[in-house]
């Protein structure tokens, strides 16, 4: 087969040591995803994938982008929903062709089509990747942001929705209204609680159009919650070489990840769904334990070290975590101030659970970019840090390395590494929150009051805190003798 030619289900035989199993019998669509990005196609695809393979049933999946990325789309669509992901490990590269994905639509362009598909009864889950700003939650009172563009747009055309909730209410209108039973919706982001927080945004959203319809989704559907983890960078030329070289097939659109994967489910879908049990998802009646468990001890480090890096100069985790005082910072910060605040069952073993989290870190063939992680701070930093600080305060517990974490997060809003490379912040608060740190000056106190002020982020009770205030300016004084010597500094402490 010449390099040239494309992955697509017609070349898809030329491959079969590239595929799960040769044998594919074409499932019809079940599933409706939304937010079609790396992490859902190195994740929830995969499984589906294998547990069509080992147990059948229609659960072939639509992806969908609400950001209109035709670009996307059709990348996909030229190679009929065919990608490759690629397995960095340790030990050397997998790489393997996935099926799973049928279709891929772009909103607002395929509008039709969409709503088609989601009143189909062979539809039976909807499930979601959107990021935490894709939920366009009041972080206050957990609702519907009001205030959200997109919100506000869709309560005034909610025939023509471009939002999660706007989206999902509409779909589910009009399945209650044609009497047919309505989809499953499956959170798979990062947030506390993903399914609750995103039924009350639903509910809430459907309030403000239709009251019964409201009350029809509070007792109709399902909103399990869940744990989703799989490090999975953005696509890099270079991986789109190595899928070329190991299919000898062109693939535009390749997944790279780690070998690692977990999903932790609640198991709550009256509709039905396909097999995932039968190929190592963990289906519990409790996904909270877990779910905490991984916010605060992957991502809350994952934040700290994109943070500490972007100042130091470290490119990538693997690189930073090779520094031996970040290792070290990082791994008394799980253990001492993370690990205690939760509660988890007697099987779980945190400490193992730590020292795995080191060990991916440091996968040299991952080429995670910290730059990626440091991405939507404001997004991210309340789930997986803030929660943690607010119990230990609570308890009266010290939060030094906590506190580095986030004070790094408002050194780097200034927009300048400690070399003086200028960085760009993307966040959907970022004129807001660089406003506030530029024009802060340089006094740290007068930092930290600032963004302490940002009711977006923090609650008024976290940010009249003296300890939560005392700990976040000896941390950003630490940091302006630069990232490297504070970091230096708190590992000393063990
Ligand atoms: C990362 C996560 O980009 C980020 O913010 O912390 O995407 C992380 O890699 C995943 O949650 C791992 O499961």
């Amino acid at each position: 087969m010449n390099a040239e030619s494309m992955l697509c289900r017609k070349t898809l035989t030329s491959i079969e040591g590239h595929v799960l199993a040769p044998e594919w019998r074409e499932p019809r669509i079940g599933i409706v995803h939304l937010g079609i990005g790396n992490f859902h196609r190195a994740h929830e695809a995969v499984y589906t994938e294998e547990a069509m393979l080992a147990a059948g049933g229609d659960w072939a999946i639509c992806g969908v982008t609400l950001q209109g990325d035709v670009t996307k789309r059709d990348a996909l669509m030229a190679q009929d929903g065919l990608y490759s992901v690629v397995e960095r490990g340790p030990q050397g590269v997998r790489t393997t062709v996935v099926r799973a994905l049928r279709e891929v639509l772009a909103l607002p362009y395929d509008r039709a089509r969409l709503f088609d598909l989601l009143a189909a009864p062979d539809v039976r889950i909807v499930s979601l990747t959107v990021t935490e700003k894709g939920y366009c939650r009041d972080t206050q009172t957990g609702d519907v942001d009001l205030d959200h563009p997109g919100v506000a747009h869709d309560l005034k055309h909610p025939e023509e929705p471009g939002t999660v909730p706007g989206i999902l209410v509409a779909a589910l209108r009009t399945r209650r209204d044609a009497g047919i039973a309505p989809f499953t919706v499956l959170s798979c982001d990062n947030l506390s609680h993903n399914g609750a927080a995103l039924r009350q945004v639903v509910c809430s959203y459907a309030r403000m159009l239709d009251a019964a319809l409201a009350t029809w989704i509070e007792h109709q559907v399902a909103f399990p919650s869940t744990m989703v983890d799989r490090i999975v960078p953005a696509t890099t030329e270079a991986d789109r070489d190595a899928a070329a070289e190991a299919l000898g097939l062109r693939d535009e659109v390749p997944v790279p990840c780690e070998p690692f994967r977990q999903w932790v489910i609640e198991d709550r879908f009256p509709a039905g769904r396909p097999a995932w049990e039968r190929v190592g998802a963990q289906l519990v009646d409790d996904v909270m334990p877990f779910e905490l468990a991984k916010l605060r001890m992957l991502n809350g480090t994952h934040s700290t070290l994109a943070y500490l890096s972007m100042l130091a100069g470290f490119a990538t985790i693997d690189e930073a975590i090779s520094f031996a005082p970040l290792h070290t910072l990082i791994h008394s910060m799980m253990t001492h101030e993370i690990a205690p605040t939760l509660s988890v069952p007697p099987s779980f073993d945190l400490m193992a659970y730590r020292d795995a989290l080191l060990e991916r870190y440091a996968n040299p063939a991952l080429k995670h970019r910290c730059a990626q992680i440091a991405m939507d701070g404001s997004q991210k930093i309340p789930p997986r840090l803030l929660a943690t600080i607010a119990t230990r305060l609570e308890r009266g517990q010290p939060i030094s390395r906590l506190a580095l974490g986030v004070g790094a997060w408002f050194v780097f809003l200034r927009g300048r590494a400690d070399d003086g490379t200028p960085f760009s912040i993307s966040d959907p608060l970022a004129s807001r929150l660089t406003a506030l740190a530029t024009n802060a000056g340089n006094a740290p106190e007068s930092l930290v009051d600032a963004l302490l002020g940002c009711r977006d982020v923090f609650s008024s009770e976290l940010a009249s805190n003296e300890a939560c205030q005392r700990a976040l300016i000896e941390a950003v004084t630490q940091l302006s003798g630069g990232a490297k010597t504070a970091i230096e500094n708190a590992a000393k402490f063990g």
